[in-house]
């Protein structure tokens, strides 16, 4: 498998410089049109056209894998894929509601897993004109050069990244979260992009970055992570919904020396 996952990560990259270029070109021209899914959660129509070149293109190249894809296939029995098909996990635009606002942090988000690995990881965001990539066992990087978590080991210097939910019911338990972590950490940032926020703690932009997240949003960016040096784990119990390779439910990512404090903090049983 080696071989072709060099060859499946030049693949990868290319998608997301085109994908990423399809978003720069729809906001340039203001071509797109919002829409909400279940009412509430924010879908534009270049959600939709980036998820659908990502996809037929991988249908296209690689017939024999699985895709899990936010916008056209979320709901993909993973319990029946068997253990060695390689499994695409896509988010077209992970950070809609930035791209719908004219921000820049925005990304786009391939990941690929296979049994219960995680194999390889891109994210792309177009407006800031960052690649991030990582193998699996090969190092992670951003625009060719090597990403190295931060040292930071004390939460009293620790920069911390979280986001929320749309929906609005599940709020209190994470604003205590919140709350701990303004206590006892530099600050905190909610910068909508949770792909983006996982690079950034492989770079050491961030210490820390802990949310309950969706498989699309996580696949690519814990690898790159953790090939940075960072600690992947949970601070909730995660229910059985998605394999423990996609499962983002209370996903913690930190630095080495900042992952036990991190875990204490947002376990409010702790
Ligand atoms: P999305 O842009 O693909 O929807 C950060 O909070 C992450 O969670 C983002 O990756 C975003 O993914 C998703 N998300 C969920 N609820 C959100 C909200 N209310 N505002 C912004 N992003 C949200
Ligand atoms: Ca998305």
């Amino acid at each position: 498998m080696q071989n072709n996952v060099f060859e499946w990560l030049d693949f990868a990259k290319r998608l997301a410089v085109k994908a990423g270029e399809m978003i720069v070109a729809a906001r340039a021209d203001s071509t797109f049109v919002r829409d909400y899914k279940m009412d509430h959660e924010l879908v534009t129509t270049t959600d939709i056209a980036v998820d659908q070149y990502i996809c037929s293109n991988i249908h296209t190249r690689h017939p024999s894998h699985c895709i899990l894809s936010e916008e056209s296939s979320p709901t993909l029995d993973l319990a029946s894929v068997s253990e060695s098909t390689p499994v695409w996990v896509i988010d077209p635009i992970d950070g809609t509601v930035n791209f719908a606002h004219g921000h820049h942090h925005v990304a786009v988000s391939i990941g690929l897993y296979v049994g219960n690995e995680r194999i390889l990881g891109v994210v792309h965001a177009p407006f800031l004109e960052e690649c991030y990539w990582a193998i699996k066992g090969e190092g992670a990087y951003c625009n060719g050069k090597p990403l190295l978590v931060s040292g930071a080991k004390e939460p009293r210097n620790a920069l911390v990244a979280t986001g929320f939910p749309y929906q609005k019911d599940a709020l209190l338990p994470i604003l205590e979260r919140v709350s701990r972590i303004l206590h006892h950490c530099q600050d905190v940032r909610r910068n909508g992009s949770a792909a983006l926020d996982l690079c950034w703690v492989a770079s050491g932009r961030l210490d820390a970055y802990f949310e309950s997240v969706k498989p699309w949003d996580m696949a690519a960016g814990t690898l790159i992570a953790e090939e940075a040096g960072a600690l992947v784990g949970r601070y909730l119990q995660s229910s059985d919904r998605w394999p423990d390779v996609v499962n983002g439910e209370g996903l913690l990512v930190s630095t080495p020396g900042l992952f036990e404090a991190m875990l204490a903090l947002t376990n409010l049983e702790k």
